[in-house]
């Protein structure tokens, strides 16, 4: 649907009015959505000059998110089944057609794109649609890249990227709270695979769920979040940011949580000083998701240094955390600072929207998507 254009902040308004008007046609048949989403954004807070706006409603359950190169947004779902190609026919960084590649999957988390092919990961399998961009309305029939991952549901859904080694990177969650897997390696692991589903070979170990990695464009070295353990109560132990700086190395789980925390039933077999320590503690329960390195020029310098993490936040604590977009700042490979970036997305104990992911866009915003709200934002800064 056009929508008129305007300058300035007239435009914003009427952005969000058009934005408006989508979410309450969608209310009826979307629980998630519902109308006032403009009003809810209003309660977003974010660092001096950024600005957060709709870029793509009626995006529901919308997780992880790929770009191509010619500008079509892929967006993964969990429980919805769906995936869905986001387009900004006019390129005025509003999303103007929703479409759906795909439905009745299972889990497809999982969004990747490379020479032409949108690649999808569901819980047991990565598929592969070929040349999906001039198709977008009829899509092929995809392709089975790889259909021999567990299948197990619990912690199955992926979060996937192509590395800068032009491996695809496929994580395996562990199949439980917390277990110890050893009759298959693969378990609470990061493998990689060559493009074709062939050569899958395991990255790195002892990770309990990564939903989100990302390679440090300095040096393409690996980095990944993980979700701690539950039951150990509200604050124990906490979720991670971690680095791996070669294949072969082990993060601890189900042994060492966090780094310091010998697990109560399997601590006793490894210690934690035999593990790679997280590089910043992120919070217990606060669920961190998507991160990329912000690789833009839209967002002044100290944000130039800076991973964005998207928390999904709580679902077992006795007071919620998390519901937010949070930035670690490096030095080089260090890690100098752990800032909240955009909150407001929970209110008292009441939570509106759910971070999954974040993308960086060639002009330097910042896209995040919410399977909450079912929506997609973009967040843009102005001196
Ligand atoms: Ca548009
Ligand atoms: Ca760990």
């Amino acid at each position: 649907m056009p929508r008129t254009r305007a300058q300035g902040k007239t435009a914003l308004i009427a952005g969000l009015l058009a934005a408006s008007a989508g979410l309450a046609c969608l209310a009826a048949g979307a629980r998630a959505s519902g109308p006032g989403i403009a009003a809810q954004l209003a309660k977003v807070s974010l660092p001096p000059g950024f600005k957060i706006e709709l870029y793509a409603a009626d995006v529901p359950n919308a997780r992880q998110l790929a770009l191509s190169p010619d500008g079509t947004l892929f967006v993964g779902t969990r429980e919805d089944g769906r995936v869905f190609a986001v387009v900004d026919r006019n390129h005025d960084h509003k999303a103007d057609e929703v479409i759906t590649i795909a439905r009745g999957l299972n889990m497809p988390n999982g969004v990747a794109f490379r020479d032409g092919a949108l690649y999808v990961a569901e819980v047991n399998r990565v598929t592969r649609y070929d040349g999906i961009e001039s198709r977008l309305a009829n899509p092929p029939k995809a392709v089975v890249v790889n259909d021999r991952y567990p299948s197990d549901r619990s912690h199955g859904w992926k979060f996937i990227a192509f590395g800068p080694d032009g491996h695809l990177y496929v994580p395996v969650g562990a199949p439980c709270n917390v277990c110890e897997r050893l009759d298959d390696p693969r378990y609470a692991s990061i493998t990689r695979m060559n493009p074709d589903g062939s050569g899958v070979e395991v990255y790195a170990s002892g990770v309990r769920n990564s939903v989100g990695f990302d390679w440090n464009p300095a040096d393409g070295q690996l980095w990944f979040t993980d979700n701690g353990r539950d039951e150990l109560g509200d604050d124990v132990p906490t979720c991670e940011l971690n680095h791996a700086t070669a294949r072969g190395q082990h993060f601890g789980f189900p042994y060492c949580h966090g780094g310091t925390v010998p697990d109560p039933e399997f601590g006793k077999k490894r210690a934690c000083n035999e593990f790679v320590a997280p590089v910043q503690a992120l919070g217990a329960h606060v669920a961190p998701l998507g991160m990329r390195f912000y690789t833009g020029t839209m967002f002044p310098d100290p944000f130039r240094r800076r991973i964005f993490i998207a928390e999904h936040g709580s679902w077992n604590r006795s007071k919620k955390v998390g519901y937010r977009v949070v930035t670690v700042t490096l030095d080089g490979n260090r890690v100098v600072a752990h800032d909240p970036f955009a909150t407001g997305f929970l209110q008292g104990e009441e939570e509106w929207g759910r971070p999954v992911d974040v993308l960086v866009m060639p002009d330097g915003a910042l896209l995040v998507s919410d399977d909450l709200a079912g929506v997609i934002y973009r967040i843009t800064y102005t001196a």
